[in-house]
């Protein structure tokens, strides 16, 4: 109990304007006083970083006021919670995005003009928080954004990796890797937790025993124990007072020296298990869509699975809840299944820690659980050795083999006698090498499974999953993914943002469905004249910026065509490839011919270990050099390749598309969310059926979107039938040159071995079937660049893809999973007075 004096949340607490006050004079003295006090800098010593610090530091003392707030409502009311439970959190720069969540950007901006400081130039100090590899994890953070701004109590639980995904750098055309030092001078927005640290245990045996009770019990023996240390970060919604956590997790070791190997004068071995235990939370894996079985990797999963659920628990506990109602406190989500491991973790807690009986165990854990799949592609299933899981994890392995027990019996009662079924269902992977299938038991222990667009979630049922969807129809759902419109529209897009709140006010920011508002001026001349003006002014600062960065110069009239997103074979980028040289093959033939002007910007990291998405990385930046310094093509070809592609760079690329590419092989690409961030900023889009594309194209009108390519089921029949890529070689005249000038050292110097396998990969495989949809894309481009001609129809088009795709919105999918999936419901929090009202 809680002395009187400090009962209300904020006792004591003092308001004073400098802490909270929202006034242009505030903002600036707060700004002043921290650059004092927390920086120990005065101005003549202060470096832009420290400004941005300073900053910063004001910006969190207001997101504070809200956050003790939330916290103290959160606790009074006992609020069921959303736990979204991922392994990726790409965050992107905090500093804009809590300008505009507060509603203070522009007065913020004012209070460092007054000081000579600008405000863009204290943004960019920041360094992004790169803890993602791609879609999956900046899905995770849009996900927070709109369970904040919805007023959802949620926590997103992760890991704060010292190193997020690498930087890339280019040397001579091929991707090079660099540590990415995020960490290094600080982070304003995370607050130390070291009081709430948990230890989790690895490795060693289990052993069974009798109770006080008779009852027999397992126990287990690790050997190994590391500190889990939680750092919290405010995830403040947009214009709402409720302001979410996001707590990631740090290793640490529980003692900094072992004192025996210290006393006994082996000072290195003493700081050698510290150091060990620190590896677990060091660096993020770089890979997309793709699964390896290392043991370090399953060590993350389990920390900070296990991390998570005792914090879980220990919040239950602090609310005198019984253990019976976690799965009423709590709704966990799975984001993929990387922290699938959390189905066997909470059995193992109930049974073994607080001595649940299996039946009520297991009851709670499958009613705790959702599980969202990601992904089609075999090889980014994940997989681990028994061996392996039963070193780290005997326990697990134990609990594991006792939920496949109980399953297996399950299906045989609901299939007899069909073995084949048995053996495709079980947990265990039995065929050779035997594995755990992280998949199944996330399937078995959650009461939801869903995919992440309508193709995507079809084709688990049909295909991947198709055992799973026989035996627990009912578990099935289909949520497709969404971006925030406050980070990717409001802070990435000022002055759309502006000309949209002109048009239909400023409500759609909150409901992106009034977009299609938008439609009734889509053939308004003086509106299409401004929109038009705004891309080219979007267009214009991109141009500046690529001078910047790369030394190209391109012209913004030009037709900006954008491919940004990870490098995959069955992305394709080596088809936009194909379509780049079949162009310049054009021009170098008749050097007067009529195209299309455009600019090709590619982006995005390949795995360090994918060498062909590498080779494909060195293609790209070959043709570039060629074509671009080529006089026949009297710049109306320029290729550019903008290194590091992050979400502070994919926030100044989204704006200034006319293009976006969207041009995966059908059935491959899950859902895709770099699709729905283009439309919304009105780019058209050139793409197969595919992923979210199917919606999209619904969504914006078959007029309105440029299709090509093979479907599914024909990618499927051909595959079947025997595909043969040489036919189409043969049969192509513009196909054939396309490949032979690559295979002839045209590109690379005279050097004919570079390039090699990729094009022996495309003649004799195709896996991804490129050769087969060349025509039709070169087709569809076509027509794409004689469309971008007609600019009264482009502008129409580009006007009604922005407003008809509020549905894209991640508020509309945060909304379906609490109506489908998670029974919550939204809890307000009090409004601090001084909130201004409007941006
Ligand atoms: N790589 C899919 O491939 C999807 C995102 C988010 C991915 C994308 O098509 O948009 O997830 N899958 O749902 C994945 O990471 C492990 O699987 C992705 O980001």
């Amino acid at each position: 109990q809680l002395p009187q004096a400090l009962q209300p949340t904020d006792a004591g607490v003092s308001k004073s304007s400098h802490r909270t006050g929202m006034t242009v004079e505030d903002l600036k003295q707060a700004f002043l006083d921290n650059l004092f006090y927390d920086q120990g800098k005065f101005p003549a010593l202060a470096t832009q970083h420290d400004y941005y610090m300073a900053l910063a530091y004001a910006v969190r003392d207001r997101l504070l006021q809200r956050w003790n707030q939330t916290a103290a409502t959160y606790t009074a009311e006992g609020s069921r919670t959303v736990a979204y439970f991922s392994a990726e959190f790409l965050m992107g720069p905090q500093l804009g995005k809590n300008l505009t969540s507060l509603g203070i950007y522009d007065r913020v901006r004012d209070a460092i003009a007054s000081l000579d400081l600008d405000l863009d130039a204290l943004l960019d100090e920041e360094p992004e928080p790169g803890l993602g590899n791609g879609g999956l994890g900046r899905l995770a953070a849009c996900y927070l954004d709109s369970l904040a701004t919805l007023e959802i109590p949620a926590l997103g639980y992760g890991i704060r990796y010292e190193f997020g995904i690498f930087q890339q750098d280019l040397q001579d055309g091929w991707q090079v890797e660099k540590t990415d030092k995020w960490l290094r001078l600080g982070n304003p927005w995370e607050i130390k937790r070291p009081e709430w640290g948990v230890e989790v245990k690895f490795g060693g045996h289990t052993d069974s025993y009798l109770d006080q009770d008779g009852c027999y019990r397992v126990r287990w023996v690790p050997e190994q124990t590391v500190m889990g240390i939680p750092y919290d970060t405010p995830l403040l919604g947009y214009q709402t007072a409720t302001a979410n956590t996001l707590r990631l997790w740090t290793a640490e070791a529980p003692e900094s020296f072992n004192f025996e190997s210290f006393n006994s004068g082996d000072y290195l071995g003493a700081v050698y298990e510290k150091m060990i235990s620190e590896n677990i939370s060091k660096v993020l894996y770089p890979n997309d869509d793709s699964a390896q079985g290392k043991r370090l990797r399953l060590t993350q999963q389990y920390f900070f699975v296990s991390c998570s659920l005792r914090d879980m628990l220990r919040i239950l506990i602090g609310q005198e809840l019984p253990l019976e109602k976690f799965h009423e406190k709590f709704a966990v989500q799975l984001n993929d299944t990387h922290p699938a491991i959390a189905v066997a973790e909470l059995m193992r807690l109930l049974l073994d820690e607080h001595h649940l009986n299996w039946e009520s165990a297991w009851s709670i854990t499958q009613r705790t659980f959702a599980y969202t799949n990601h992904t089609l592609l075999p090889e980014a299933l994940e997989r681990w050795p028994i061996d392996l899981f039963g070193q780290l994890l005997p326990r697990h392995l134990d609990v594991i083999y006792e939920i496949n027990h109980r399953f297996i019996d399950e299906v045989r009662i609901k299939f007899p006698g069909d073995e084949a079924r048995l053996a495709r269902l079980s947990l265990i992977d039995e065929s050779g090498e035997r594995y755990i299938r992280m998949a199944h038991l996330a399937c078995v222990g959650s009461h939801t499974i869903n995919g992440v667009a309508a193709l995507h979630t079809e084709l688990l049922k049909q295909d991947v999953l198709q055992d799973f969807y026989a035996m627990y129809p009912h578990k099935f759902q289909n949520k497709t993914n969404g971006v925030t419109p406050r980070r990717f529209m409001v802070l990435s897009n000022a002055k759309l943002t502006n000309l949209i709140t002109e048009k239909i006010g400023d409500q759609w920011v909150k409901h992106l469905d009034q977009l299609q508002q938008l439609e009734a001026f889509a053939d308004d001349p003086d509106f299409q004249n401004t929109w038009r003006e705004i891309k080219l002014s979007c267009k214009r600062d991109l141009a500046v910026f690529i001078q910047q960065q790369t030394g190209i110069v391109v012209d913004p009239h030009s037709m900006f065509d954008i491919l940004i997103k990870r490098f995959h074979e069955y992305k394709r980028q080596h088809l936009d490839v194909l379509h780049i040289i079949t162009l310049y093959n054009r021009i170098k033939a008749n050097p007067d011919i009529d195209i299309t002007p455009r600019t090709f910007i590619f982006g995005g990291k390949a795995a360090p270990g994918y060498w062909m998405a590498k080779l494909i990385i060195k293609l790209i930046n070959s043709v570039a050099d060629v074509v671009n310094r080529d006089p026949d093509v009297r710049g109306r070809l320029k290729v550019v390749f903008m290194k590091n592609f992050n979400v502070k760079l994919a926030q100044r690329l989204y704006p200034a598309a006319d293009l976006s590419e969207q041009i995966s092989t059908a059935g491959k690409e899950a859902s895709g969310t770099g699709n729905m961030k283009f439309a919304l900023n009105g780019a058209l889009t050139i793409g197969t059926l595919d992923g979210a594309n199917v919606e999209i194209r619904e969504q914006v009108g078959a007029e309105n979107f440029f299709l090509f390519g093979l479907t599914t089921e024909q990618v499927y029949k051909m595959r079947a039938e025997g595909y043969c890529p040489q036919d189409y070689y043969q049969a192509n005249p513009e196909l054939r040159l396309a490949l032979d000038r690559i295979a002839s050292g045209f590109f690379s110097h005279g050097d004919t071995e570079v390039f090699k396998p990729l094009l022996d990969g495309l003649m004799n495989h195709d896996p991804y079937f490129l050769l087969a949809d060349y025509q039709s894309y070169i087709d569809c481009q076509k027509e794409v660049g004689l469309a971008f001609k007609d600019t009264a129809r482009w502008t129409r088009m580009s006007i009604l893809n922005t407003a008809r795709t509020g549905t894209f919105s991640s508020d509309r999918a945060i909304q379906e999973y609490c109506d489908d999936i998670w029974n919550i419901q939204p809890v307000k929090v009090a409004q601090p007075d001084d909130v201004p009202t409007a941006v």
